[in-house]
């Protein structure tokens, strides 16, 4: 049986402590401790050997393997801390960025359009009061469908086109991909007392997949909610939204009789517009171009929303953020939207340095 006494134990930290300190990296380090620490390393092979000693003598080697094998633990971390804060030295050294260099121009990137208008819309709404609201894109049923008045046997389910989560184990609730952002205005009311005026611009999506239609797509939706508000203040939401927006004083516009199952009445929008020399101009000409949908809150949305549609009404909007990208900057191709072709981002994105604002205007 193999003998520890304390000159070879000795010893053996000595070479331990050398390999350590020889160690130049962490994989290197790593090896050293392999050989010392390792299951078939030399400080382990020696605590094997303690079993075959009498009891006295087990004592004191035992104490003295101990002391050995934590001094080594800490020789190592100490090591691996220092050789770690030098790596980081090296990196930080050899990656600076001199940001006080000129921007190549060929080099910059650019806002995709879709994060444009989205900025652009916010900053209109924010302008008029608004304030921003946020949810998850994963939801529960109640929150996708139940509260929007879209009832298990509803035909809008099937029109929504929905991706469905399997159920977890031992439960049949089925989680969805929100198909639209009516969920958040949900969880505003629950959590707002009125008066409420939010948009809620965010990803959405429908397994649904053409020429006009990408299996995620950007919503934005708005909500007002208050005691006395009515019809006639949607119209001049949506009509001073849609002014500033297209950037036109004169706009014809024309609310249509529609129907979804969270409004009641429920009105699509339509804006004049004429298409001279293949080129669309927003505002006045015979041709209409739908633009969005809206309504009066469901009483029973209001309801969902934990709020007393005895007491409370308002309105809600909900449009495209995608198609009124396209229509605004003349995009017409939806799928190369998400193609990440950059050649397509630089001809249609725009500067990441003009953030849109009404005062400094929104698209320059
Ligand atoms: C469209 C139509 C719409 C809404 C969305 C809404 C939300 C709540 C209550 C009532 Cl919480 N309504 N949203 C209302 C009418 C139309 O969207 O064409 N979207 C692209």
């Amino acid at each position: 049986m193999q003998d520890t006494p304390a000159s070879d134990l000795a010893a053996l930290k000595a070479e331990i402590a050398d390999a350590i300190a020889a160690a130049e990296d962490e994989r290197a380090l790593e090896v050293v401790r392999v050989a010392a620490l390792g299951k078939k390393g030399s400080i382990s092979a020696r605590l094997k050997g303690l079993g075959a000693m009498s009891p006295e003598e087990r004592k004191a080697a035992g104490q003295a393997l101990n002391q050995l094998r934590d001094d080594v633990a800490e020789a190592l971390e100490a090591r691996r801390t220092a050789l770690a804060e030098t790596a980081l030295e090296a990196r930080l050294a050899s990656e600076t960025v001199d940001v006080t260099l000129p921007v190549r121009p060929e080099r910059t990137g650019t806002v995709h359009p879709v994060t444009q208008v989205w900025q652009e819309i916010i900053a209109i709404f924010g302008d008029m009061g608004f304030s921003l609201a946020e949810g998850p894109h994963i939801e529960s049923d109640w929150y996708n469908f139940g509260a929007l008045n879209i009832p298990p046997e509803h035909p809008a389910r099937q029109e929504h086109d929905t991706f469905y989560f399997n159920p977890r184990p031992g439960s049949d609730e089925r989680l969805v991909l929100r198909t639209h952002t009516s969920p958040v205005q949900i969880r505003t009311m629950e959590n707002t007392k009125p008066p409420i005026r939010i948009v809620a611009p965010g990803r959405t999506f429908r397994s649904d997949s053409d020429q006009t239609h990408t299996p995620m797509f950007h919503q934005l939706e708005a909500l007002v909610i208050d005691e006395t508000t009515h019809l006639g203040h949607l119209k001049g939401t949506v009509e001073a939204f849609v002014k500033t927006f297209f950037e036109v004083d004169d706009l014809k516009m024309r609310f249509r009789p529609s129907h979804f199952p969270f409004t009641e009445p429920s009105m699509e929008v339509d804006i004049g517009c004429s298409w001279e020399g293949g080129e669309l101009k927003i505002g006045v000409g015979d041709d209409w171009l739908e633009i969005l949908g809206s309504g009066m809150v469901h009483p029973n949305v209001i309801r969902a929303g934990g709020l007393d549609p005895d007491r409370y009404q308002g309105f809600a909007f909900g449009m495209g953020i995608d198609r009124i990208a396209m229509l605004k900057y003349g995009i017409p191709d939806l799928r190369a939207f998400f193609e990440a072709d950059l050649r397509w981002l630089r001809h249609y994105g725009f500067s990441a340095l003009a953030m849109p604002t009404l005062a400094e205007g929104l698209s320059l």
